[in-house]
């Protein structure tokens, strides 16, 4: 069985970019793939989080991938500071680097931008996500098409490490699903939809009321004609949501074309926020038994220790092999 790795920041709250671009291929893969799903609390301290909020998010991240269907009797969830290997293995990747190769990475150009000061955390941030994958020595890595340059490096980094040290780590394959992968903002067709944009109507949140929802939705950007067509270049606004408006039905793009045509935006987007309901109000009901049950600190727990198994054998061969001297 091939073994997948992937995690989700807890740098907000999650939005149904995750869930269609992460969560939902989540639980397609553990049914055939061994799977490690983490929760990057450390990566989200790359940009400042509030203590109380950060606690509060990395909750709520992993109880929505439960909430979602992943099943911690199939897949080992966990937090990624519970595992410190991960921290061990993030610095000696950045000792592997070069700063042109992280200044390179258009995520930190983007993520920089929009910082009065820029941490070196988040330079650093693709040391500390190869670390995340070399350490399970992950076959796949389900990414979107954002984190596809990541996972480049993570895999020059691994080549690097090998033929320096010695056959060691497994070069990770990407995993991008076909269609959906990236999620546009509501407000803006050009940017990524993205859970720590400072404004709220720019995203739908997993755990946002149905209100709210339907709120969003009715006042999400559109261009100025009234065709319901999927024209990503020229019609990016409408063309988003029609790739969310059939994640959450059975209708293909084409269907959901031929549906509404004629008939507007206003009743294409009525619906639409219907269906985004239908799709995340279970999800919101399992949340909340999950958060209420105590659950959650059983399975991550579990989780960590699974991972901690692998992560922490993986560490010792790559100290062994670079010359450090093993704890006595
Ligand atoms: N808009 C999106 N469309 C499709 N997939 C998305 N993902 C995130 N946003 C979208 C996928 O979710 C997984 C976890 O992402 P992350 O939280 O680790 O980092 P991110 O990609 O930077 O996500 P955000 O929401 O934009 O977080 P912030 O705002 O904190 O940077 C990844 O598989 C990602 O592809």
């Amino acid at each position: 069985m091939k073994r997948v790795l992937s995690g989700i920041q807890s740098s907000g709250k999650l939005t149904i970019g995750n869930y269609i671009g992460a969560l939902k291929n989540y639980v397609k893969l553990q049914d055939t793939h061994e799977c490690f799903f983490s929760i990057v609390d450390l990566h989200a301290i790359t940009v400042p989080q509030k203590p109380e909020e950060l606690k509060e998010q990395t909750e709520a991240v992993a109880a929505l991938y439960f909430a979602s269907g992943v099943d911690p009797n199939k897949s080992s969830v966990f937090v990624q500071s519970h595992v410190p290997a991960h921290a061990e293995l993030g610095w000696i990747m950045t000792t592997l680097s070069y700063m042109g190769e992280f200044e390179r990475m258009t995520q930190f150009k983007d993520k920089s931008r929009k910082q009065d000061s820029i941490g070196v955390g988040l330079f650093t941030y693709p040391g500390l996500m190869a670390a995340d994958i070399l350490l399970y020595n992950a076959d796949l890595v389900p990414v979107g098409d954002d984190q596809k340059q990541h996972l480049e490096l993570t895999r020059d980094l691994a080549n690097r490490f090998n033929q320096r040290f010695g056959e060691c780590l497994k070069i990770p394959e990407p995993y991008i699903p076909e269609v959906g992968a990236r999620i546009m903002s509501l407000d803006d067709g050009s940017n990524k939809m993205s859970k720590s944009n400072p404004n709220p109507n720019s995203y739908i949140a997993m755990l946002d009321e149905p209100d709210v929802l339907r709120k969003k939705i009715k006042r999400s950007t559109t261009d100025s004609g009234r065709d319901v067509l999927f024209d990503p270049v020229n019609k990016p606004e409408i063309s988003n949501l029609m790739t969310i408006y059939s994640y959450c039905s059975t209708l293909s793009i084409k269907e959901i074309e031929q549906e509404y045509e004629g008939k507007g935006y206003g009743p294409f987007k009525k619906d639409l926020a219907e269906h985004v309901v239908a799709t995340l109000e279970p999800i919101q009901q399992r949340y909340k038994e999950i958060r209420s049950s105590g659950e959650l600190s059983k399975y991550l727990k579990q989780g960590a220790e699974q991972a901690a198994d692998v992560a922490n054998e993986t560490l010792r061969e790559i100290k062994e092999k670079m010359g450090f001297v093993l704890p006595y």
